[in-house]
């Protein structure tokens, strides 16, 4: 058997029940055997892929808090320190009660060569929690955030492990988490990103990963002769990514007709009005029937079980921007009847694999999300250089180098997969180039 297909079946039956993460490591194992095959002898030798698919580092914990009842609650809690190679772990914290041990290692998995795209010296973690943000008080995320920092403070740092926000993580929560690790330690340093302006947080990190998503797809279109302005785009989610990757498109010229969210979805002929949407969603913290409520030409439509939503609408342009496998093989070939273009993925791994597979086939031009979203990261590193020099950046400056880092990761890619006979195939080009910097920072570092 190859090495690749032996590593990926040992990955299988060490880590049980965690489909997610077998996907993940699958996908890049399969895009790497070209790279691996070229070296076969030597990446054995020194079990290679053995290490990079098994984390440095995993940190288990329960996080107990009172509810506004009084009530005792306990929630699991997760951080997976996954490759230090190339820079401090670095990575988002998820709250969300979907969230398990095999959901924190793909993301921690994808995290280490998006990391390693962005040309930044961060390595590769996340972390997070089944907590549900949605429908408690403050107080009670705030008891939650403590008492999950109480413990997370011991193995986090400016130049160990800096987390970050994700799903069901915002501002409010990085406010908190932020203040107790303070509190704990007497830092006030670079720990995490995504700070609030006033204590340390850096312009436009809040725009970056759905700006970066469309800095990056506006360079993929570009460099295949086609222009934005003017395309029909659908957008899923409607948290952090997709709301600033509306806002760009349409900046850009581009007509965003959908979003979505848990419970529902919106299509909006007319463009989706991306104030209205701030509103409900960063300010009053509400569901999107509200959207439809307060603007007359939209429709509003429930979730239903086996329904596609937002994939069935005609576009150029589909952006997944809410979470894991949200786009599946049904959704693809809906959008490939319809037309489709190019699909980024805003979200981590929001594309099953065959969709993938089918979107290619069909000559679409797909950008994985481990580079497509990699803005929000590369923007993160920025703020801790920000902290590290205690200075504060223009908003412009940092949307600049943003900007910078997105075209420079979509030629990156494209000359990866030029390199090894795979033209326009951007998963490929994305986990080749990724690897091969953390592959070469693990073997000058020695077996560690
Ligand atoms: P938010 O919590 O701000 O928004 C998530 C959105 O997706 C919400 O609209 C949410 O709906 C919807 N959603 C979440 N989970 C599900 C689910 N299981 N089924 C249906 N809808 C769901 O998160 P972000 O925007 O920050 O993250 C979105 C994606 O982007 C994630 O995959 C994340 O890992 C990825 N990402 C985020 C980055 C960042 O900087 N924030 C950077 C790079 C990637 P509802 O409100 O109803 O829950
Ligand atoms: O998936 C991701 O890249 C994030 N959630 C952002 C991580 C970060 O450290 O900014």
């Amino acid at each position: 058997m190859s090495y690749v297909d032996e590593v990926y079946q040992s990955v299988v039956e060490k880590n049980p029940a965690q489909p997610e993460f077998h996907q993940a490591v699958k996908e890049v194992l399969e895009s790497l055997r070209v790279v691996i095959e070229a070296n076969e002898e030597e990446y054995r030798r020194d079990a290679l892929l053995e290490r990079l698919t098994t984390p440095e580092r995993q940190l288990l914990f329960r996080v107990p808090w009172v509810d506004d009842k009084g009530q005792v609650q306990v929630n699991n809690a997760f951080r997976v320190q996954f490759n230090s190679a190339i820079g401090p772990y670095k990575g988002g914290l998820r709250l969300h009660p979907s969230v398990n041990l095999g959901i924190i290692k793909f993301l921690g998995f994808e995290q280490i060569f998006k990391n390693s795209l962005t040309g930044l010296p961060i390595g590769g973690g996340k972390g997070g929690s089944d907590f549900d943000p949605k429908g408690k008080s403050d107080r009670e995320v705030m008891a939650f955030c403590q008492s999950f920092m109480t413990e997370l403070h011991k193995y986090i740092g400016a130049d160990t492990d800096v987390p970050a926000g994700d799903i069901g993580t915002g501002a409010r929560e990085i406010g908190y988490m932020y203040g107790q690790y303070k509190r704990l330690t007497g830092l006030y340093e670079g720990v995490l990103t995504g700070k609030g302006l006033s204590y340390g947080g850096s312009l436009a990190r809040k725009e970056a990963t759905g700006y970066g998503l469309l800095y990056l797809t506006e360079e993929m279109l570009k460099c295949n002769g086609k222009d934005i302005n003017g395309m029909t785009v659908a957008v899923s989610g409607a948290g952090n990514v997709a709301i600033y990757a509306i806002q760009k498109a349409q900046q850009l010229g581009a007509k965003v007709v959908t979003c979505s969210d848990s419970t529902g979805w919106i299509y909006d002929p007319e463009g989706i009005d991306v104030e209205l949407l701030k509103e409900i969603k960063e300010v009053k913290r509400a569901r999107l029937s509200e959207y439809a409520a307060g603007r007359k030409s939209a429709e509003y439509h429930e979730k239903k079980n086996g329904e596609h939503g937002v994939w069935n609408v005609k576009c150029d342009v589909a952006l997944p921007c809410a979470t894991q496998n949200e786009l599946d093989i049904e959704d693809a070939k809906a959008l490939v009847a319809n037309g489709v273009i190019a699909v980024a993925e805003g979200a981590n791994m929001p594309t099953t694999m065959d969709a993938t597979e089918y979107l290619q086939k069909n000559g679409v031009l797909f950008a994985p999300g481990k580079a497509s979203n990699a803005g929000g990261v590369a923007t993160s590193a920025l703020e801790m250089s920000q902290n590290s020099e205690r200075l504060s950046w223009t908003f412009e400056e940092v949307d600049k180098k943003l900007q910078g880092i997105m075209v420079n990761i979509f030629h990156n890619l494209d000359e990866a997969a030029k390199k090894y006979d795979m033209e326009g195939n951007y998963v490929a080009g994305a986990n080749i180039a990724g690897f091969l910097k953390v592959a070469d920072a693990m073997k000058a570092q020695g077996i560690v």
